[in-house]
């Protein structure tokens, strides 16, 4: 059901204007400031495009044309009407999945072989799971008429920036609600590229709206009186501040925020596959991923064999050009995500941790990281407790499953974690007690629409995916 064409392999596929307009009210149009953002290849430093940076009264002119959309026509209209839009945008998402994963690539930075087998797929494959509940919102559980918030602001992330739109569009315009986007300053092009999808799709106007811009145009738009629901998938940091901003004014809020997961081997474990569970939590999309396995805990009696199959492994990586279907390990998505991440592993070596990485040549141009493993670390350390959202991963040790337990658990985060035995007592008894939205047993970085994701503790709040994920758009 969720096939598409071979891999592409040049950037011929896409076709980039130079400049862009907002998406507002089903028409592109031209910011009322004058301010833009260049875009850029983080793997070359090219500059892909110029996008507007969203005014106030951009996104006034946005939530209004969402309101009014609201009011007058996606509101009044019936489950099942709503599900043929979603139907018909999942299937445009398919037909067009080879040129949206090479714009994803470009724009990100992420290896071709992620944004075509894994990105574009859970990208349609969540507007096809949402258009499904459109029409049967009262078997959801949450009462016989449960009903849409009305307009939704959602400010979404760079690292998965076309599947983040889709984990926030797709369920709020099948409850019913109107959306108001603001995509990353980063990545913006795959979700303008989503807005020509809804005009092929013919969406009434107003439903979707696309404002682009960077952390201002953000908060004018979490700060609109018209907007009834907040979400907002990035940093902690902003979380915080959103958190606030949303305080006593009745708007709903769901937060998706930062992360840093306990990827746990047991000695009972199949090594071979528990190296590989460990190289796709933490090497994956470059690391840039809020569940990504970034802490290993590993049983003392196996860490030494685990160890060395792991740096055996990791040699054989490829890190390089996103668009060649061979690379596993891309480019940092921007100069100050690189500089992050390099600040953060000097820090691991002064506090004391051992730094390994493979023999690797960086190309010349572009924003680069090679992996890199953290030996020695200590739970205090700020490697051990902070996310990097790159491809670094901190080695730690355990000897009992108590101890396991306790190390995965100290930490201001709960988003995800993995367990790594072939004892299946053993698996529900850590699943029990570790305090993470998920517990993924001898796999990693496994995503379903129909599974509820989110956090524990500063990991945010609120559920994306699955029947859960409706209730974030639904007055019960
Ligand atoms: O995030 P920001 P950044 C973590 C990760 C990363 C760090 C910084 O550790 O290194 O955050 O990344 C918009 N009001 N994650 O600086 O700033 C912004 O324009 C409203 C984890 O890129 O949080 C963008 O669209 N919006 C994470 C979005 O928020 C504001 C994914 C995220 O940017 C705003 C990304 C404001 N005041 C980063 N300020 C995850 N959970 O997956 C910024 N924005």
């Amino acid at each position: 059901m969720f096939e598409y064409a071979p891999a592409p392999e040049s950037r011929d596929v896409v076709d980039i204007p130079s400049a862009y307009n907002l998406f507002v009210n089903g028409e592109w149009v031209e910011s009322l400031g004058d301010d833009r953002i260049k875009t850029v290849n983080p793997a070359s430093e090219e500059v892909l495009s110029e996008v507007a940076l969203a005014t106030e009264a951009d996104v006034d002119r946005a939530v209004q044309a969402a309101r009014k959309a609201y009011d007058e026509v996606w509101s009044t209209l019936p489950g099942r009407e709503r599900a043929k839009y979603l139907f018909r945008i999942a299937r445009i998402i398919q037909e067009r999945a080879r040129e949206l994963a090479v714009l994803e690539t470009l724009d990100n930075g992420k290896p071709i072989r992620e944004s075509r087998d894994v990105d574009l797929p859970l990208v349609a494959a969540h507007f096809f799971y949402y258009a499904g509940w459109a029409d049967k919102l009262r078997y959801a559980g949450y009462g016989e008429s449960p009903r849409a918030l009305g307009v939704a602001a959602q400010v979404i992330p760079w690292n998965f920036p076309l599947l983040m739109l889709a984990w926030k569009i797709a369920p709020a315009l099948a409850c019913g609600n109107t959306v108001v986007l603001k995509p990353a300053e980063t990545t913006p092009l795959t979700a303008l590229a989503f807005a020509e999808i809804c005009r092929q799709a013919d969406l009434p106007p107003g439903v979707v709206n696309i404002v682009t811009g960077a952390g201002e145009t953000g908060a004018a738009l979490v700060r609109h009186p018209d907007v009834n629901k907040v979400a907002f998938t990035g940093s902690t940091e902003v979380g915080r501040l959103i958190a606030r901003q949303v305080a006593g004014t009745g708007k709903r809020l769901t937060l998706e925020l930062g992360g840093k997961a306990a990827n746990i081997v047991f000695e009972d474990a199949a090594i071979d596959q528990a190296v590989e569970g460990i190289v796709n939590g933490i090497f994956f999309n470059q690391g840039h991923v809020c569940c990504a396995g970034s802490r290993l805990l590993v049983q003392e009696s196996v860490a030494d064999e685990v160890l060395t199959a792991l740096k055996r492994r990791l040699t054989t990586l490829r890190l390089g050009d996103p668009l060649d279907k061979n690379t596993d390990i891309g480019a940092i998505n921007s100069a100050a995500q690189l500089a992050k991440i390099r600040e953060l592993s000097d820090i691991g070596e002064q506090e004391g941790a051992q730094r390994w990485s493979p023999p690797c040549t960086l190309p010349d141009r572009g924003f680069w990281f090679p992996p890199t493993l953290f030996t020695g670390v200590a739970q205090s350390h700020r490697i051990a407790r902070e996310e990097i959202f790159g491809p670094v991963l901190s080695v730690l040790t355990f000897r009992t499953p108590a101890e396991a337990v306790e190390k995965a658990n100290n930490s201001p985060y709960g988003l995800s974690a993995g367990v790594w035995t072939e004892k299946g007592s053993r698996i529900l008894w850590m699943a029990d007690r570790l305090r993470a939205g998920v517990v993924w047993a001898n796999t990693f970085n496994k995503f379903d629409p129909a599974s509820p994701f989110g956090g524990y503790k500063e990991s945010g709040y609120g559920r994306e995916g699955g029947v859960h994920g409706l209730e974030a758009y639904l007055n019960v």
